[in-house]
């Protein structure tokens, strides 16, 4: 239980907080001391609806006691093992497990620790996967504009979001970003996938056509873009960049940093659009948020093309302190089953029209441009307070906070994204918390 010594920490300045207003932060902090299901008790005593599964990753609610009992007694009976040219049984157990899971023909997995890595790793093993096999030449990668991949230095390359890379000097070369897919003058209000803009895929035919197949590895893209503020892509937008990226020899790889592991109501964004890609990256509902932990997986025949040569060498040059970690591999695995037991894979696909319907109940309100929604993901869009972009979200996450919410703002657009636990009754609360908080925003 929280103690007035672990709730009231009197000095802010060391931790340098990520992607936070850190002024504004220490000033007025906002703390969370514990956590249950769906709710958060803050330092003050309070209880906060998670409306955003923590950064989009505590799928399964909070504290699960599967994985909690899961993680102490792996950390008492094998705390850690060498992670190369050593193994442990959970690492081969939760890799059988997701390749189970995955779509059929992804076969392999390689272990990260974060999103981030997961695409390092990714776009690692496309330019690989093609100099092994002879076609050194293709060394491009394609990204597209508003995209999100983490921020090493190779996601922030394919990514497209312009305040986390005009920061960074020149990137990697040899790069190119398809255009994003956000139409609100044709798209505004869609209710799951917008009707207009599956051409736009047709713009990955003119960047080959400009750089030559020859010379391009592979394409990523988020299925659902979502930290940008979620964009939904297209009516057969995905299709139509998976029969592109086939026809030309370029790999496919889809982030599911947050599309994998039930958010859609399907396991992975690839099963809702019915489009498997060659590649894909993943990680926090992995382990439901708990413990850092990343997943990629790859087809057989790029797995299959690197295992030549003699057998003593090691074959792909890549890999973390903790890949597999065994702490992290059982919470992986007590996550799985912990999704299993309760259905929560497919969970928002049995929520998703009561939440469509709760979401798009607050078209009307005041300040509000836009509402996108898909699975159990949703995004109100608010027309920005002239001269201060974001101001007028950020106001609206403040007092949600205050008044017992947690939602998450990028821009002037509210995302929402809560644990697949969520009851009916509190997505009416989430909806009803923000229409009132939406009609006093200045
Ligand atoms: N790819 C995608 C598609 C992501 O959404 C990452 C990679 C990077 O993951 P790591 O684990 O390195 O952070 C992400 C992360 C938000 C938000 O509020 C989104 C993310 C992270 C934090 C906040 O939209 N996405």
């Amino acid at each position: 239980m929280p103690t007035p010594s672990n709730v009231a920490p009197n000095d802010l300045s060391a931790f340098w907080m990520p992607f936070t207003a850190n002024r504004q932060f220490k000033k007025s902090p906002r703390m969370f001391v514990a956590a249950k299901d769906m709710h958060y008790t803050t330092s003050d005593g309070r209880q906060v609806l998670d409306g955003t599964a923590g950064l989009w990753c505590v799928n399964a609610g909070h504290a699960r006691p599967k994985i909690v009992e899961a993680i102490a007694r792996q950390a008492a009976e094998l705390d850690y093992a060498p992670a190369f040219q050593m193994g442990h049984p959970k690492a081969f157990e939760l890799a059988n497990r997701l390749v189970d899971l995955t779509p059929q023909g992804l076969d392999h997995v390689l272990f990260t620790n974060s999103g981030s890595e997961s695409v390092e790793t990714a776009l690692k093993v496309a330019l690989a996967y093609h100099k092994v096999r002879g076609e050194g030449s293709r060394t491009r990668l394609i990204g597209r504009e508003r995209a999100y991949h983490g921020v090493n230095f190779g996601g922030i390359s394919v990514g497209g979001i312009v305040t986390n890379r005009k920061m960074f000097g020149t990137l990697l070369t040899g790069v190119d970003h398809m255009p994003h897919t956000h139409n609100p003058a044709k798209n505004a209000f869609s209710r799951g996938l917008p009707e207009h803009g599956a051409d736009l895929a047709d713009e990955l035919e003119r960047i080959v056509t400009l750089h030559d197949a020859s010379t391009i590895a592979a394409v990523i893209v988020e299925p659902v873009a979502g930290s940008t503020g979620v964009l939904i892509p297209p009516a057969g937008y995905l299709k139509r960049l998976r029969d592109i990226t086939r026809k030309h020899g370029i790999l496919l790889i889809f982030d599911e940093v947050i599309t994998g592991y039930g958010r859609l109501g399907t396991p992975f964004g690839a099963d809702y659009f019915g489009v498997t890609p060659d590649i894909m990256v993943t990680a926090k509902g992995l382990t439901n948020g708990v413990i850092p932990m990343g997943a990629v997986m790859v087809s057989s025949e790029i797995h299959d093309t690197f295992m030549q040569g003699p057998e003593h060498l090691i074959e792909f040059f890549h890999g973390y302190t903790y890949s597999g970690n065994p702490v992290a591999s059982a919470a992986a695995l007590a996550t799985l089953e912990t999704y299993k037991d309760e259905g929560l894979l497919t969970r928002g696909a049995e929520l998703a029209k009561v939440w469509e319907d709760a979401l798009h109940s607050l078209k009307g309100v005041p300040h509000v441009v836009d509402i996108r929604n898909i699975g159990l993901v949703g995004a109100i869009e608010l027309e920005p307070i002239a001269g201060s972009p974001t101001k007028r979200a950020f106001s609206a996450f403040l007092k949600a906070y205050e008044q017992g919410l947690l939602v998450r703002t990028t821009g002037d657009i509210i995302a929402l994204s809560p644990p697949l636990i969520i009851s009916e009754s509190q997505i009416g609360e989430i909806v009803s918390t923000l229409g009132g908080i939406l009609k006093t925003l200045e």
